[in-house]
């Protein structure tokens, strides 16, 4: 039996396809995790689906471009995205979000920023308001292998709560990205719609990080689906 969180996903992407994606987009996007699988169900459908060519942001978001039947390129030979779908761990009210619960942030945000139009979907347990108030806590941050303790360290004497992220048990040590780095989560408790962007550059300006998780003014609209069946776009 499909759960109401599923549907939830289910609708919005849906939705997010069917109102965004226009005859002119040549190039899309597609993001990573639960909720794109139906942005690539919805496209993979679609009569017309052989005029797009899909860029993905990891290795599971590539398996859903070729699954669906998708045509399959890469940022190299297509640097500008006519629309970008995507999910989030959070959402505030300004369309700032946490992402990277998968550990694709980097490919995810190189996606966002090369697309004209950065749509992001969810379920409605994602749409806290403010960021720090869902349940999975901390902004995920990639670092290089080797600066991991000087970097948490310094998220330390920010205010910041930081854990390397373990592997799983199949695959022991710390989680390593499509990239070869690892994941620091952040705990910073909530962070006020007004100080994301500050804590995004005072993040980014620590000497061997790559990339976080907060997105910062790069979502156009948020497609969240509610348990009730109904959309909610913002
Ligand atoms: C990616 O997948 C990540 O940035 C985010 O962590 C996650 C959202 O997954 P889901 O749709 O399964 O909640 O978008």
């Amino acid at each position: 039996m499909t759960s109401l969180v599923e549907k939830s996903k289910k609708i919005c992407a849906y939705a997010a396809v069917d109102e965004n994606l226009k005859p002119n987009h040549k190039i899309i996007g597609i993001g990573s995790g639960s909720t794109v699988v139906y942005i690539a169900e919805r496209i993979g459908h679609l009569p017309n689906k052989d005029q797009f060519t899909c860029i993905p942001t990891g290795f599971q978001s590539k398996q859903l471009i070729i699954d669906n039947k998708l045509n399959l390129g890469n940022l190299e030979e297509f640097s500008k995205i006519d629309i970008a779908f995507d999910g989030a761990d959070e959402i505030d009210s300004n369309l700032n979000c946490i992402k990277g619960g998968g550990a694709c942030l980097l490919q995810e945000k190189l996606v966002a920023d090369s697309a004209d139009n950065f749509i992001i979907v969810a379920d409605d347990r994602k749409s806290t308001g403010v960021l720090g108030k869902g349940w999975k806590k901390g902004v995920p941050i990639e670092v290089v292998p080797n600066a991991y303790n000087k970097i948490l360290n310094e998220l330390s004497k920010i205010g910041g709560n930081p854990t390397v992220r373990p592997g799983t048990p199949a695959k022991a040590g710390p989680v390593i990205t499509d990239n070869g780095n690892f994941i620091i989560d952040c705990d910073f408790g909530e962070i006020p719609v007004a100080d994301v962007k500050d804590l995004n550059s005072k993040i980014k300006a620590m000497v061997g990080v790559v990339e976080t998780g907060l997105f910062v003014n790069m979502a156009q609209k948020a497609y969240i689906g509610n348990a009730d069946g109904t959309v909610t776009t913002v």
